[in-house]
């Protein structure tokens, strides 16, 4: 393994330094400031080039790094787009790491950025023992999370729930799975009311997942619909109610469903956004969609997009809790309840 050290006035000029000689693939074992005197001051990296084998002789210099690794690619990205948080983590690798993972996946960089600041790290704080600023990273993002569980209860009573976002956000689809999953394994009596009136055949789709599963499925497009339907549905432990999708900018729609399940009738609701939205429409439909006094978000097609942090980006806007994230097009495997953990995980997963 050839290992070479570069050094230069700013973090940049060493990086570029490393780019010149090795490539953008070249990975970078650990970076380090070389206080010369007071005023003057070098970076220096040490990198080896990329498909270089990591021999057993050189494993000692990897050390505990090694999971930290980052190439010259990653780090000119960081440079590139972390306002100043490089250099003030140039010799923290495993929060930097940690950034460059939350920044790839999306995450706002003012919330990336706050998440490290609360470890004590821009401070001066020590790391006590090797994973310390880590778990700290981790603890204070998870803290940010709530979870809900929209189906708990404590006693008998029905829980009536309906299902609100955009068009083709998967409101049906998440129906489905949610239904299965509640009957299959946890032997609740489920039925399914469609208050999609807007689109020929929006009634269609819930009623083959009913009839599939074998539980009614009543229609309504009016409230006197919605209550008779719901009158046919006493006996059930959970009812899900459907709605038609809408945009986020049609107010009148939004008024008109909100004049459709009134606080007073003991409906929650539930907003479904997909992960791939970007950040300023997701917060817009959050918004909006919050005259229907929402009480949980459900994130959507976390399969299809290659950045989660939308999650965090919207649970840090709203502080509402997360009850169900949606992960592919399988009804009914392709749902998972929310979990802080893997939340977490989603927010840095390797790009
Ligand atoms: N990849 C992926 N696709 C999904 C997911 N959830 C739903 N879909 C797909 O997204 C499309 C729209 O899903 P629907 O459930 O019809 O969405 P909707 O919100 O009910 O749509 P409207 O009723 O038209 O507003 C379908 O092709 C679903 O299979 C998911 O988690 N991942
Ligand atoms: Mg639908």
């Amino acid at each position: 393994m050839q290992v070479s050290k570069y050094r230069a006035r700013t973090i940049k000029e060493a990086t570029a330094k490393v780019k010149d000689v090795l490539g953008n693939d070249a990975m970078i074992i650990s970076t380090k400031k070389i206080n010369r005197d007071a005023k003057h001051s070098l970076f220096e990296i040490t990198a080896i080039p990329s498909g270089d084998n990591i021999t057993s002789e050189s494993s000692d210099l990897l050390g505990k790094v090694n999971s930290e690794l980052m190439s010259i690619k990653e780090m000119l990205y960081l440079l590139n787009n972390s306002g100043g948080v490089l250099e003030k983590l140039i010799m923290k690798p495993s929060l930097l790491n940690i950034y460059l993972r939350m920044i790839k996946n999306g995450v706002n960089d003012n919330y990336a950025k706050i998440f490290i600041e609360k470890t004590g790290v821009f401070n001066g704080h020590s790391d006590n023992g090797m994973n310390n600023f880590r778990e700290k990273v981790f603890k204070e993002i998870m803290g940010h999370i709530k979870i809900k569980d929209p189906f708990k209860v404590t006693d008998n009573s029905q829980i009536i729930a309906a299902f609100i976002g955009t068009t083709g956000v998967g409101k049906t689809t998440t129906i489905a799975k949610i239904a299965a999953q509640l009957m299959l394994e946890y032997q609740k009596k489920v039925g399914l009311i469609s208050i999609d009136a807007y689109r020929i055949g929006g009634m269609e789709q819930l009623r083959t997942y009913a009839n599939i599963l074998g539980i009614p499925c009543f229609q309504a497009f009016k409230k006197k619909d919605l209550l008779f339907a719901l009158t046919r549905m006493e006996g059930k432990d959970v009812v899900l109610i459907d709605t038609a999708g809408q945009s986020q900018y049609d107010m009148s729609r939004i008024e008109e469903l909100k004049r459709m399940m009134p606080g007073d009738m003991n409906i929650s609701t539930h907003l479904l956004l997909s992960v791939g939205t970007t950040e300023s429409e997701m917060n817009k439909a959050a918004v909006n969609f919050s005259a229907l006094k929402y009480l949980s978000y459900i994130f959507t097609k976390t399969d299809e997009s290659e950045m989660c942090g939308s999650i965090i980006n919207q649970v840090m806007k709203l502080n509402l809790p997360v009850s169900y994230i949606t992960n592919g097009q399988k009804v009914p495997e392709d749902i998972e309840r929310a979990d802080k953990g893997k939340i977490l995980k989603l927010l840095l997963s390797k790009k």
